[in-house]
């Protein structure tokens, strides 16, 4: 198939998880071809199959805002046509779905049929969408997909419930790489000595660092571990809380503990360095990062919120507690990295839960059977 894909290409689990899509269907043997304003951050540009199209927005001084929008739809529609693409799959509602409602009627215009099927993520829906201003047009513009998947069952649910909508959404929860995330051998203890001694317990965060991620509760329960045994943090991603998330651990007298790493590439190399993941989340539809960490063999201590718990079970690949709950999540890191037992345990629990219900091997065919059922109906 020849498939078009529109994502936020910059920080955030929707465009990871667009970019990991598209990598892994361009190795399956598809065409992939990425609309975005600039090249998602884990694509080299070097990957056989991958097409990167950038969506260019003139800023004439009359336009205050820009109209983003319409450069996308415009950009879909040529790439469709010049390429002849036989789909084109959106992540995150706003607004890609709504440019692609307009390419593909433009397209229709000139006798050409695209469909399009729309993931949802979480925030489009929990936060943006319900915004009164963009509900009307992101309702329509999901009832008008061709197709439309949710990540977990929750966000599916809660999709429903909010927007009244009645129409078909199919659940295709995120994936992972298991062999691209993956426990590291030998050379992990010498990796990680460049974040702690070897006495010393390894504890992480990804994030985008927005107020949902709740990034000050991650200090929070650090500060309470490293009270007790020797510990490091190490934070990887960048975002409004950032600062006030630095000012927390001098605060506290923890900075010399506390690395903050901002964005990386390939988090796939510091992950496994870790031995416990803090996922304090207001608000998590999947929680992407704890998958990660969990291939890595890394468990997460997280909250139980959103589709988490289809995720992570409570004691035994992870940890699950109400949002907010500083000391109980601080008291369940310590019993976990005092134990080395129960946490190994654990720990190959993860990976096994990643492994046998969350692996690529299963999910992109998943993707690709839906593809094949929109374009046949559609
Ligand atoms: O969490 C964010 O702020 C970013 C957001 C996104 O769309 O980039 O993440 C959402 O999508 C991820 C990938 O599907 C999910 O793993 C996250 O749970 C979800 N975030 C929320 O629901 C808050």
């Amino acid at each position: 198939m020849k498939i078009g894909i529109t994502c936020y290409p910059t920080y955030g689990g929707s465009g990871v998880v667009a970019t990991e899509l598209g990598i892994e269907l361009a190795a399956a043997g598809h065409q992939v071809h990425f609309i975005t304003y600039s090249q998602p951050f884990r694509l080299t540009g070097r990957e056989k199959g991958i097409f990167y199209h950038e969506v260019p927005v003139s800023n004439y001084p009359l336009f205050e805002y820009p109209p983003y929008d319409l450069a996308l739809a415009t950009r879909m529609y040529e790439v469709a046509e010049y390429y002849e693409l036989d789909l084109l799959h959106v992540h995150y509602a706003i607004p890609h779905s709504v440019s692609a409602l307009l390419a593909r009627q433009m397209l229709a215009a000139r006798g050409r049929h695209l469909p399009f099927v729309t993931t949802l993520h979480g925030t489009d829906i929990t936060l943006v969408g319900l915004d009164r201003s963009y509900l009307p047009i992101t309702r329509f513009a999901i009832e008008q997909s061709d197709g439309v998947t949710s990540i977990s069952n929750y966000l599916r649910e809660r999709t429903i419930k909010e927007f009244g909508i009645t129409r078909e959404i199919e659940v295709i929860s995120n994936f992972v790489n298991c062999d691209f995330y993956t426990p590291l051998g030998q050379e992990r203890a010498e990796r990680r000595s460049r974040f702690a001694t070897s006495d010393e317990k390894l504890l992480v965060h990804l994030s985008n660092f927005r107020p949902v991620k709740r990034v000050g509760d991650v200090i929070e329960v650090f500060a309470r571990v490293a009270e007790k045994i020797p510990a490091r943090l190490l934070l990887i991603g960048d975002g409004p809380d950032r600062s006030s998330a630095e000012w927390l651990a001098h605060s506290k007298g923890i900075q010399h503990r506390v690395h903050f790493l901002g964005k990386q590439d390939s988090v796939n190399e510091l992950l496994p360095l870790a031995d416990l993941m803090i996922m304090p989340s207001e608000l998590e539809s999947f929680g992407l990062a704890a998958l990660e960490a969990m291939a890595c063999c890394v468990p997460a201590i997280a909250t139980r919120v959103g589709g988490v718990p289809e995720l992570i079970e409570d004691g035994k690949n992870g940890r699950l507690f109400p949002v907010g709950a500083i000391d109980e999540m601080a008291a369940a890191a310590l019993d976990l990295l005092t134990d080395d037992e129960k946490l190994n345990a654990m720990a190959a629990t993860a990976r096994q839960t990643a492994q046998q219900r969350f692996c690529t091997t299963r999910i992109i065919p998943a993707y690709e059977r839906y593809y094949e059922r929109v374009i046949e109906r559609s």
